[in-house]
C-alpha cells in the first residue's frame, strides 16, 4: 500500500471518531521546531568532544546546516544562538541575521553565556563579588541588543550558578542577588520581546544550584513580570519526575514560555529527543495541544506562544541526520497527540472511567502517523523520508570535502 492509501484508511478511522483530519494536517504544517546553533559545531559534552567531519567550524556554516535542516523538514525555520559562541567573525549582527534569512531561516532564542570565562568561578549573577555580577549583566545586556539587532524576540536564560559545599556561601545571600540581576535584564528586554528562565537541579554546580527547578524560575518569572516565562529543559529532572505535569501547571498559569528538547537516560545527556521516551514525549505534547483545543485561558493562549527548541550536541552520531530525526520526532509526537480524541477522553474523566481515558490516550499514541506525515510533507512539498532525502542529498559529502575536519574547539584542521 502506499503513503496515499494507508492515509485514506488513517483518515476514514479518524474522520468516524469525530476528528477533524484536515484540521490535523493544517496543525501539523504549522508547526514549528528551533534548531540549536551549537549542535551543529564539535561541542557538547564536559568529556571528550570527537571530532566530526564536516562539523561547522563558522557561525555562518551552522546557519546554512540549520538552513539544510529546515529543507528537509519544512518545519524548522530558525535557529538559536548562544554568544559569544556565535559572535559573528565581523561583529555585524544586521549582517548577519541578513544572512540567515538569505539562506531562508530567521535568527531564534539569544542564548548568553555567563558560564564559561575564568570570572564565573563562584557564578555570575550569584556571584559574591560585586564586579564579576557586573561583568555578566554587561553581558546579559549586551545579549538583549543582539536581540534588536537579530530580531529575536527571546532571551533565552541559563545559569552555572551554584555553590559546591554548605556553607561557601549564602544560599539567601544568592537568591537576592539573582533577583536583583534578572530584574536589571528585564528591564532592559526589546520592547515585545520575552525572557525565558530555565532551570536546572544539578551540574556544573554539585551542592546548590542557584536556579534549581521550575518552581523557582516560576516564582522569579512571577515577580518579573509577564513578560518573564519558564524554560523546560527536558533534560533538567531527576529520573521519575513528570514533567507533562509540570507543563501542564505552568500553562494554566501563563507561564510557560519555552522548550529544550533533548532525550536522557540517566543525568543531562543530551541524546535525541525522543530517542528514551518517545511516550514521555508524546504526553508532553499531549498536554499541549489539549490547551490549545481547550477553552481554557490563559492555558489556550500561553499554548500558542511556547517556543519549541532543541538543545542537544551530538557527539558521537553527526550532527545534522541527528538534528533532523529530533525534528522529525516531535512532529510525530505532536501527531499523535492530535489524533487524541478530546471529548471522548473528557467524557471518560468525567465519568471516573480510568481504565477507559487511559485507553483513549494510549490507543492515539499507538497509531502509526508516519503515512500521516509522509502526506503532510509532500503536500508541504518536503521529502515523505527527510533523513532518506538527507542522505541522498550529498550535502554531507560536500561539507566533508568543503569543510574538512574541524577540532573540538570549532578550529580547523586539515
Ligand atoms: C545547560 O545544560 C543547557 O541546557 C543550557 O540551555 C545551555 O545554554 C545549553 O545547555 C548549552 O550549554
Ligand atoms: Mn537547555
Amino acid at each position: 500500500m502506499t503513503d496515499q492509501e494507508q492515509f485514506q484508511l488513517l483518515a476514514d478511522s479518524l474522520s468516524q471518531q469525530g476528528i477533524d483530519v484536515s484540521g490535523v494536517k493544517e496543525a501539523l504544517k504549522s508547526q514549528k521546531i528551533e534548531t540549536p546553533s551549537w549542535g551543529y559545531a564539535n561541542s557538547g559534552t564536559r568529556f571528550k568532544n570527537f571530532a566530526w567531519p564536516g562539523a561547522a567550524r563558522t557561525t555562518r556554516e551552522k546557519i546554512d546546516d540549520a538552513a539544510m535542516v529546515h529543507e528537509m523538514t519544512g518545519i524548522a525555520p530558525s535557529v538559536a544562538v548562544h554568544i559569544p559562541w556565535d559572535k559573528p567573525e565581523d561583529g555585524d549582527y544586521v549582517a548577519f541575521r541578513q544572512y540567515a534569512e538569505d539562506q531562508g531561516i530567521r535568527v531564534g532564542a539569544v542564548n548568553p553565556n555567563v558560564f564559561q570565562d575564568d570570572e564565573y568561578r563562584l557564578g555570575s549573577l550569584g556571584n559574591p563579588s560585586p564586579g564579576y555580577r557586573e561583568l555578566a549583566l554587561d553581558h546579559l545586556l549586551e545579549c538583549c541588543d543582539i536581540m534588536t539587532k537579530v530580531e529575536s524576540d527571546i532571551l533565552s536564560l541559563w545559569f552555572a550558578d551554584g555553590t559546591n559545599y554548605a556553607g561557601q556561601d549564602s544560599l539567601r545571600a544568592r537568591k537576592h542577588r539573582f533577583e536583583d540581576g534578572l530584574a536589571r535584564v528585564y528591564e532592559q528586554l526589546p520592547e515585545g520581546s520575552r525572557m525565558l528562565i530555565e532551570y536546572k537541579f544539578f551540574e556544573p554546580a554539585f551542592y546548590s544550584t542557584d536556579i534549581p527547578d521550575w518552581g523557582t524560575a516560576y516564582a522569579w518569572s512571577l515577580k518579573l513580570g509577564a513578560h518573564a516565562q519558564v524554560l523546560v529543559d527536558l533534560g533538567h529532572h531527576a529520573s521519575g519526575v513528570n514533567i507533562e505535569q509540570i507543563v501542564a501547571f505552568l500553562l494554566d498559569e501563563g507561564k510557560l514560555g519555552g522548550f529544550h528538547f533533548n532525550n536522557r537516560k540517566y543525568a543531562d545527556d543530551d541524546l535525541i529527543v525522543g530517542s528514551v521516551n518517545p511516550y514521555e514525549l508524546f504526553l508532553i505534547f499531549n498536554e499541549l495541544t489539549g490547551a490549545a483545543l481547550s477553552d481554557d485561558e490563559p492555558a489556550r493562549s500561553t499554548s500558542l506562544n511556547v517556543a519549541y527548541m532543541i538543545d542537544q550536541s551530538h557527539n558521537i552520531e553527526g550532527k545534522l541526520a541527528p538534528m533532523i530525526l529530533s525534528v522529525l520526532n516531535c512532529q510525530e509526537a505532536y501527531a499523535k497527540s492530535l489524533l487524541v480524541s478530546r471529548d471522548e477522553l473528557a467524557d471518560a474523566q468525567l465519568s471516573g472511567d480510568v481504565l477507559g481515558a487511559h485507553h483513549i490516550l494510549t490507543e492515539a499514541y499507538r497509531i502509526d502517523v508516519r503515512p500521516l506525515l509522509a502526506v503532510v510533507r509532500e503536500e508541504m512539498g518536503i521529502p515523505a523520508d527527510p533523513i532518506a532525502a538527507y542522505r541522498a542529498s550529498g550535502y554531507e559529502q560536500k561539507i566533508v570535502s568543503e569543510r574538512g575536519t574541524a577540532d573540538s574547539d570549532g578550529g580547523y584542521q586539515s
